[in-house]
């Protein structure tokens, strides 16, 4: 496998400001040597331009930057369509989690069941009709779905990206009522911290790789570091107690790793204005080698 990184600092999906500096954290953290030393030939491709926010909502949509969020995800998805073109494996750096729609909607494309696996506290399942927040980066899954404003769901010029059964969400414990709503009526599998705790990480880990091996041509890994309890990944910005230990989640990428179906992914989230001198980006790095196979032994 041959990777290409690329950084999306895009910090206006959601309301707190230092986001965008998670690609260069992670970079710091020292990715691209940690890859390397795997046995990868490793390109980074440097941060996609991300556009300015306009002062007033000119669109009177509820969702917040909507055009910047727009554009910049039209790039992002030219930018992963072209890395996918050169038969090599694009890893986007994040940035707050509405990247993901760039990123799926270049990573989908060659796929008739791209598979996802939705690593996340949250659902990422809100529309404008049922966020409380307008934050772009509680919707992305949701517009993968082809569900929220026209000008997110048509970025690609197709969809939907993915079909609801072809959805893993791992992780979860904070889904507000709209997303609950649309996990029941789609029937969208949900390894909430309840079946962590009950099964373990190992029966989950397998049931959700076994599961997607059957239906899905290529399968996305979406990470959005807030999956991980705030006690290992405090430089997010919306932390919720109770979440996957570091442990757990290293467990859950080396799971990944051998059973080898990965097409492409993505961690996002990474704030290191809010973290403790650069542990969740850290993380990040390591949890990326136990990804792509690094072995003690
Ligand atoms: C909440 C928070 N569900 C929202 N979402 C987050 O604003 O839609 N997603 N933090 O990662
Ligand atoms: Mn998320
Ligand atoms: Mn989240
Ligand atoms: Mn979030």
């Amino acid at each position: 496998k041959q990777i290409s990184i690329i950084g999306a600092p895009m910090d206006l999906g959601q309301s707190r400001r230092g986001v965008d500096m998670g690609p260069s954290a992670i970079r710091y953290a020292g990715l691209v040597s940690r890859l390397e030393a795997i046995g990868y030939e490793v390109e980074d491709c440097g941060d996609i331009e991300i556009s300015r926010p306009e002062k007033e909502n000119h669109d009177h949509s509820s969702l917040k930057n909507l055009k910047a969020v727009t554009e910049t995800n039209e790039r992002l998805y030219q930018a992963v369509a072209e890395v996918i073109n050169k038969k090599r494996f694009p890893l986007v750096l994040g940035g707050d989690h509405s990247i993901a729609i760039g990123t799926l909607a270049g990573a989908a494309k060659p796929y008739q069941n791209l598979g996802v696996i939705w690593y996340d506290a949250h659902g990422d399942l809100n529309t404008a009709e049922t966020s409380p927040s307008g934050n772009i980066h509680g919707m992305p899954l949701a517009v993968s779905l082809g569900l929220g404003h026209p000008s997110l769901t048509s970025i690609g010029g197709y969809q939907p990206k993915v079909k609801p059964e072809n959805i893993v969400i791992i992780g979860a414990r904070s889904l507000d009522k709209g997303e609950r709503d649309l996990i029941r009526k789609e029937n969208i599998r949900v390894y909430t911290m309840h079946e962590i705790d009950r099964l373990g990480m190992t029966a989950v880990m397998e049931e959700a790789i076994h599961y997607l091996k059957d239906r899905t041509d290529g399968v996305h890994l979406s990470l959005d570091l807030d999956g991980l309890d705030p006690s290992d990944a405090p430089g997010v910005g919306t932390p919720v107690l109770g979440g996957i230990s570091y442990r757990e989640s290293h467990l859950a990428m080396e799971m990944l790793s051998e059973a080898d179906i990965l097409t492409s992914a993505e961690f996002v989230e990474v704030n290191p204005i809010l973290d403790e001198k650069n542990k969740t980006a850290e993380a990040a790095v390591a949890l990326a080698g136990s990804l792509f196979g690094e072995k003690l032994l």
